[in-house]
């Protein structure tokens, strides 16, 4: 049963809905901002979440937690790491595997990161990966995003065929949000 509540600020349903499954397994249960703050450009996904986590909760005057996730593609030098959502929107799936085509190396990570902020504070930072590779072919329903052409390591499933309980207990989301609970229960 959820004892604690938690502002979670994000323009993205799905984004919202994994991290209320992740944070309930901590006793959080968390309530969705909907407006989250001007996205820096930068490499760091931990610095891209701690600016709109700081400007988003010196404007409502409340603490809350902003994530922010890149896929780092390693033929492609990063790309389109923290750039991941205009090249979702204007790319697509198959924009991605155009540009992977006869590419070998399909290795790719995700990285989130997870910021908690209270007004006119320093953000508090909390960093997770997954490691895995790009598929040849989209798979699967669930999920949102990159989901149906990313298959963790140690998978034969891109998480787009994976459960969201499945998909929360190993994705970089799960692990960055993990670290944030404990350490906000700890506190
Ligand atoms: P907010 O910044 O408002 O939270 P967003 O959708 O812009 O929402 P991100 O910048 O963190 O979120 O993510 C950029 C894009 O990366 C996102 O729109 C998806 O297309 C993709 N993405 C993020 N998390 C993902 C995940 O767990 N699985 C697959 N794709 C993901």
């Amino acid at each position: 049963m959820p004892t604690r509540t938690v502002s979670f600020a994000t323009s993205n349903e799905h984004k919202f809905r994994e991290a209320a499954l992740i944070l309930s397994d901590f006793g959080l249960s968390v309530t969705r901002i909907a407006e989250k703050g001007t996205e820096i450009q930068s490499d760091n996904v931990g610095a891209i979440a701690a600016f709109a986590a700081r400007q988003t909760s010196s404007a409502l005057g409340l603490p809350l937690v902003v994530e922010d996730t890149g896929l780092f593609i390693d033929s492609l030098d990063g790309f389109p790491g923290p750039y991941a959502s205009p090249v979702y929107k204007k790319m697509g799936l198959g924009g991605v595997l155009l540009l992977l085509k006869n590419e070998s190396n399909r290795g790719a990570r995700f990285e989130s990161g997870v910021a908690f902020c209270e007004p006119e504070k320093e953000a508090k930072i909390f960093v997770g990966s997954l490691e895995g590779s790009i598929a040849k072919t989209p798979a699967g329903v669930g999920g949102f995003g990159f989901d149906p052409i990313f298959i963790p390591e140690g998978s034969d499933k891109t998480l787009a065929e994976l459960s969201l309980d499945e998909k929360c207990s190993l994705s970089h989301r799960g692990k960055a949000l993990g670290l944030f609970a404990k350490w906000y229960l700890a506190r």
